[in-house]
């Protein structure tokens, strides 16, 4: 077998001290931490599209990296050089999970029954290469956005026969899901929204949109796909306005339509913050929801507007992050990392530091949340905060046996209230910053 990184050995840990840059620091992965491993905690994927697809083409110049892995690009053999050269990826750094859509792992082709075929094909061969690891598919979706026809999104066209094709899409997606044991599917809206209201009737959309999601629960649970669907929220990019815009929103829709059981939140970092939230704040959402199933583990640059997907290298981030993931008792998916290399990061010892990055950066995260936890002045804090609940007429509210005639006599008697007590917000941030530096 051809071995495609030769010159890259397999990562392992070396600790905090060590300047080898092919080692981890942090990311130990027999460590325990509050009773588990860091592997069980760090469930890591790799996206296939970034790392084995995308070669740095962005607006205003070609590709940059070679990923051609020895093979022609857009041929089945180069569609298996991939898989190779993956697995071997993924086996040097001990990830033990892969996501992907249908076209990054064949190339598309004009008719959808030979696209079909070739997903036959390549799911065979990737199943060896899963059976000779133990490497698994943590989830899998649709391309429902890069083909012109759908333009103007897939469950939201305007088109019936374009609709039929994403239904297509998604059945077969779903086959290939459920051959490969993959734990998820994903619905990130793609193309789902608008670019102006002048042409688009928002409520037959998402009403199309939910019929979409329905047949596919219907269909996945009648072949036997008993995990999570997921919505990854996105508020905008490609479409100026995506419908799925935050957890919040996608979480109102799901309720809406009858959708909650089975779809769970896949949460992106950047795109989080996209909406204009931290990525803490769609986790606790989702979480308070019942409803935080994976992540798409990247980061974003908060001087610029879009997804840029880079490798998550902010420690604050991750650490809120893994504050959220433990206090909600772990996640049921993992942590994709739907990041890529900057353009000019075009070697492969890039790709193998990017991924060292990520995997440190989500390990440190651990760490230092679980030490914020078992620090316990956050949380006692935040229980002294609410404590008035606790009193005669706090628990009167929190169990519903009150009256507003009753809360107004009370409010008068007193007349006027003492203040609720300080936030303490900056106290609060430099025990954070205790915790992290030591
Ligand atoms: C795009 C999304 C996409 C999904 C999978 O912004 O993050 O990569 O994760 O379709
Ligand atoms: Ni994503
Ligand atoms: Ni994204």
């Amino acid at each position: 077998m051809k071995e495609f990184f030769s010159r890259i050995p397999t990562i392992k840990y070396e600790g905090p001290k060590t300047t080898n840059p092919f080692a981890f620091k942090y990311y130990d992965p027999n460590r325990v931490i509050m009773g588990k491993t860091m592997e069980e905690h760090l469930p890591f994927a790799m996206a296939w599209w970034h790392n084995l697809c995308a070669a740095g083409t962005d607006m205003f110049g070609r590709d940059t990296a070679d990923k051609s892995f020895g093979a022609e690009k857009g041929t089945m053999e180069h569609a298996k050089a991939k898989v190779d050269a993956g697995f071997e990826f993924m086996q040097k750094l001990g990830i033990k999970y892969f996501c992907f859509h249908d076209v990054d792992i064949v190339p598309e082709a004009d008719d959808i029954n030979e696209t079909n075929r070739r997903l036959d094909e390549i799911s065979d061969y990737i199943l060896e290469k899963m059976n000779a690891t133990g490497i698994k598919c943590l989830w899998g979706t649709a391309n429902m956005f890069s083909n012109p026809r759908f333009m103007n999104g897939a469950g939201s066209t305007n088109s019936a026969d374009v609709f039929c094709f994403a239904a297509a899409q998604v059945k077969k997606a779903l086959d290939i899901t459920v051959k490969l044991g993959g734990k998820g599917y994903v619905f990130w809206g793609g193309r789902e929204g608008y670019e102006t209201l002048l042409n688009t009737d928002v409520k037959f959309e998402q009403e199309n949109i939910a019929r979409l999601m329905h047949l596919a629960v219907d269909y996945g649970r009648k072949i036997g796909f008993t995990g999570d669907f997921y919505i990854e929220p996105k508020p905008k990019e490609p479409m100026k306005h995506q419908y799925d815009f935050d957890a919040a929103t996608a979480i109102g829709f799901l309720r809406y339509y009858g959708l909650d059981k089975d779809f769970k939140m896949n949460i992106e970092a950047n795109h989080a913050t996209l909406a204009g939230h931290t990525f803490q704040h769609d986790l606790r959402i989702s979480a308070i929801n019942g409803m935080l199933g994976s992540i798409d583990a990247n980061q974003g640059d908060y001087l610029l507007g879009w997804d840029t997907d880079e490798f998550p290298f902010n420690v604050y981030e991750t650490t809120m992050c893994m504050y959220e993931v433990l206090k909600a008792g772990g996640l049921t998916g993992g942590f994709n990392f739907d990041a890529k290399n900057r353009r000019p990061s075009y070697t492969a010892e890039d790709m193998f530091h990017a991924f060292i990055l990520g995997m440190d950066t989500f390990a440190l995260g651990l760490i230092k949340a679980a030490e914020l936890i078992e620090d316990g002045r956050i949380d006692g804090f935040i229980a002294e905060r609410y404590a008035s609940f606790g009193g005669e007429i706090g628990k009167k509210i929190r169990s519903g046996e009150t009256t507003l005639e009753e809360l107004s006599d009370y409010a008068c008697k007193l007349g006027a209230p003492e203040l609720p007590g300080s936030g303490r917000q900056e106290y609060l941030e430099s025990i954070v910053n205790n915790v992290m530096f030591g």
